[in-house]
């Protein structure tokens, strides 16, 4: 099969083999109904009947009641009423886009897998981002691990990497999950808080539950705040297997690396924009894709050699555990590319039914208790949720024709034919038949298995804070203040004292004797050990404390975001104008930011456009009340008199953008704004013209857009929101 052919074959509605086929239309009837009946045009019922009227129901003269006997009426609210199945348990909220994955080189002597047979192979994709803990119509941008979830339609069947943003999680065993889950989501008398963690029961919960420390110190990080779906990381989390033709197997966890590379917003920002732009996040990948402008990764393993499964300081079968990239380099060995947005929500991003147990000759589960678990529930869910025969729907299909003795159930749309439904047969010439000699088959890696059954936890699972606080010495001064806050403003939403009490004496001083001074401060939580006459509060009844490794020396800089960005492609660049710009310089701006790759939108007081000083109109993207600073990533002021805007819109929108670290430049007479609102060197009355911690202020384009570019790629200066380092706010950075 040609990849030509693979890569349309997702596309729902493209195919119509049982699900649109009618098995007495023939081409005569389709004409004879062509020419009756304008197919391509009106609007018919369920049943077929062309529709006169839709718009009024049946009734007893034209004020009289509603007939009973008006079945398209009935059959139309009907459906309606049944348009909704059981939202996702987890992730309900979703976006996703199609795709596809091109692999680097051949991998044949790692896995059998096939997207990875040769350099070039291209594989079709569905990828659907999600939120944890929201329902459906809740907000893209919460403080929430990211779902991360990737289908291969390969030709040995579909292959579902189903992972997060985060490359470890909170529990090592899915007995775990449902409690984990329980604590998270809104506290169930009153549904509150909604898509949000800072409430009373979670923090229980991890209080109580020690292995939770790493995957807490990396949600109380900015990487649960992601600027955009291709600006985050993604982790298959659990060590899978790769195996070969030969059957030799090693030892895989899957990395998927942003090519713009991973950056995030800030706390303010990101709560800002649930109210501003709720669908932030699905809005961009939706233009992005539009524009051309493609989402993409690469995709890279870390490949351990099955007889290095001990010797590291953690076991590889321990969710909660990442192997440093600085141990085990990443091999980078293909693309992502997401290109093409769904047709249809409903059909394609809902009704997506992914599952773990999903996987293809080549790849092979390990023993991680968690990942086992996973592999129960899965299916499960989607038998719940889109119902027994969700295989048959279009973004549920495989490439590969599906051949078994599965039959019936609820919304079965396939005929099968024949009196043979079982094997072994020989009614039906044996077919389907199993076929343990072909090479596609499936085959499970013949680990040797031996052990007495037992409920208990692995000793090499134990120690679960040296990588919570390897991660904590791998941030950098802002990232770590980053942290501290985001621990404090949560800890302070929390009333119980014995729960804030628990996870500052039994989690964050086993992690950084810092981190919990630094915590105590904000939230005035005593740092005193628990289970003490002093701290009466009741310890967790897991080893917590005495297995840390406190404030010891490991990082590993691969965890760290403060990097800048590689390419600014997408970058949204607001330009303020207002009436009396000079001419050229909106132009000028939009060309130095094209030329990176980014986007520009003005904004100006109204629709009706901005006149320059010699007359000319510049169209106007959106007016400033409809275009909040959090939608950009950076901001030119480019001019115009009395102050751009004129309006205290305008003073709020920079001084926003300000506070939340984004490069700002200012030209000519915006520099009025910047004072207007009380920005930079104007601040501590020093030289306006000074371009500090990504300021730029000058006289002309020109003389700015250079080291503006040059500030947009540090992504953000977060050192402004406070001062790390002494006289910050008067360094020259550019
Ligand atoms: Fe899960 C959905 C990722 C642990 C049970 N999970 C779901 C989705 C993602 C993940 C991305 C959304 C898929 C989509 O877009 O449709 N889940 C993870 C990761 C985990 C993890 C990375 C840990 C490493 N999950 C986990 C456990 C269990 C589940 C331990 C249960 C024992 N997850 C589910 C589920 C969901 C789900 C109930 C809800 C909706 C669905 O499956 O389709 O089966």
């Amino acid at each position: 099969m040609s990849n030509d052919k693979l890569a349309g074959a997702p596309q729902a509605g493209a195919d119509d083999r049982e699900v649109h086929h009618h098995p007495h239309q023939t081409a005569k009837t389709r004409d004879l109904l062509e020419n009756t009946v304008d197919l391509g045009k009106v609007m018919t019922n369920n049943q077929g009947l062309v529709i006169a009227d839709d718009q009024h129901s049946l009734k007893a003269g034209v004020r009289g009641p509603t007939l009973i006997e008006d079945f398209m009426l009935r059959e139309k609210i009907t459906h309606f009423d049944h348009e909704r199945i059981p939202e996702r348990v987890v992730h309900a909220r979703g976006a996703a886009a199609h795709g596809e994955f091109e692999s680097y080189e051949d991998l044949s002597d790692l896995t059998m897998a096939a997207p990875f047979t040769h350099a070039g192979k291209k594989t079709p994709v569905f990828t659907r981002f999600s939120t944890v803990a929201g329902n459906r119509g809740s907000a893209d941008t919460p403080r929430d691990v990211r779902g991360f979830a990737v289908r291969f339609y390969t030709e040995q069947g579909n292959w579902d990497l189903v992972g997060n943003n985060i490359p470890v999680f909170f529990i090592q065993d899915a007995i775990k999950f449902p409690d984990l889950i329980h604590a998270a989501k809104p506290e169930p008398h009153i549904e509150i808080p909604q898509a949000a963690t800072a409430h009373d029961t979670f923090w229980d919960f991890v209080s109580l539950t020690p292995e939770s420390a790493h995957m807490l110190m990396w949600i109380m990080s900015d990487r649960t705040l992601p600027r955009t779906f291709d600006q985050m990381e993604g982790f298959g989390v659990h060590t899978f297997r790769m195996v070969n033709k030969e059957g030799a197997a090693r030892f895989v966890k899957f990395h998927w690396k942003p090519v713009k590379g991973a950056h995030s917003m800030v706390w303010d920002e990101s709560q800002e924009l649930q109210g501003r732009d709720a669908d932030f996040q699905r809005r961009d990948m939706a233009e992005s894709i539009e524009k051309g402008n493609f989402l993409e990764w690469e995709l890279g393993l870390q490949i351990v050699e099955d007889a290095d499964e001990h010797k590291f300081d953690f076991d590889l079968l321990d969710s909660t555990k990442l192997i440093p990239e600085e141990q085990v380099p990443l091999r980078i060995v293909g693309k992502l590319t997401l290109n093409r947005n769904p047709d249809n929500y409903f059909a394609e991003t809902e009704q997506v039914a992914f599952c773990t147990t999903h996987i293809v000759p080549g790849i092979d589960f390990t023993n991680d208790p968690l990942l086992q678990g996973r592999n129960h529930s899965y299916l499960d869910t989607q038998l719940k949720r889109v119902g027994p025969n969700f295989a048959e729907l279009p973004i549920n299909r495989p490439l590969v024709e599906v051949r078994n003795n599965q039959r019936d159930g609820q919304a079965r749309t396939t005929i099968n034919k024949g009196r043979v439904s079982y094997f072994p047969n020989s009614l039906g010439g044996g077919c389907p038949m199993h076929d343990p000699a072909n090479a596609a088959a499936y085959k499970t890696y013949a680990e040797k298995v031996d052990g007495a059954k037992i409920r208990a936890r692995s000793p090499s699972f134990a120690d679960h804070f040296s990588q919570a606080t390897m991660f904590w010495n791998s941030m950098a001064p802002w990232e770590k203040q980053h942290i501290v806050e985001a621990f404090s403003f949560e800890l302070n939403m929390v009333a119980d004292e014995g729960v804030r009490n628990r996870v500052m004496n039994e989690l964050l001083v086993n992690i950084a004797d810092v981190l919990a001074e630094r915590v105590s401060d904000q939230t005035g939580i005593a740092v005193k050990p628990t289970g003490t006459p002093e701290n009466p509060t009741p310890s967790a009844p897991d080893p917590a404390g005495p297995l840390r490794k406190k404030d010891a020396g490991e990082s590993s800089p691969a965890l760290s975001q403060n990097k800048d960005a590689l390419i600014l492609k997408g970058r949204k660049v607001a330009i303020l104008a207002a009436d009396g710009v000079q001419p050229g310089v909106v132009e000028a701006i939009k060309a130095a930011v094209k030329a990176e790759g980014g986007l520009t939108g003005v904004v100006g007081e109204h629709r009706r456009g901005v006149t320059a000083t010699d007359g000319s109109t510049i169209e106007v993207d959106r007016p400033a009340p409809n275009a909040p600073s959090v939608i950009y990533d950076a901001v030119v002021i480019a001019g115009g008199v009395p102050t751009p805007l004129g309006k205290p819109a305008a003073v709020r929108f920079v001084a926003e953008a300000y506070k939340h670290g984004k490069p700002i430049a200012a030209i000519d007479g915006g520099a009025a704004l910047l004072q207007a609102a009380d920005i930079g060197g104007t601040r501590a009355g020093g030289d306006p013209s000074t371009a500090m911690m990504g300021v730029v202020i000058g006289p002309t384009a020109a003389a700015v857009l250079p080291d503006f570019v040059t500030a947009m790629h540090k992504h953000r200066f977060h050192e402004r929101a406070f001062d790390l380092a002494p006289g910050a706010q008067a360094t020259k950075t550019l």
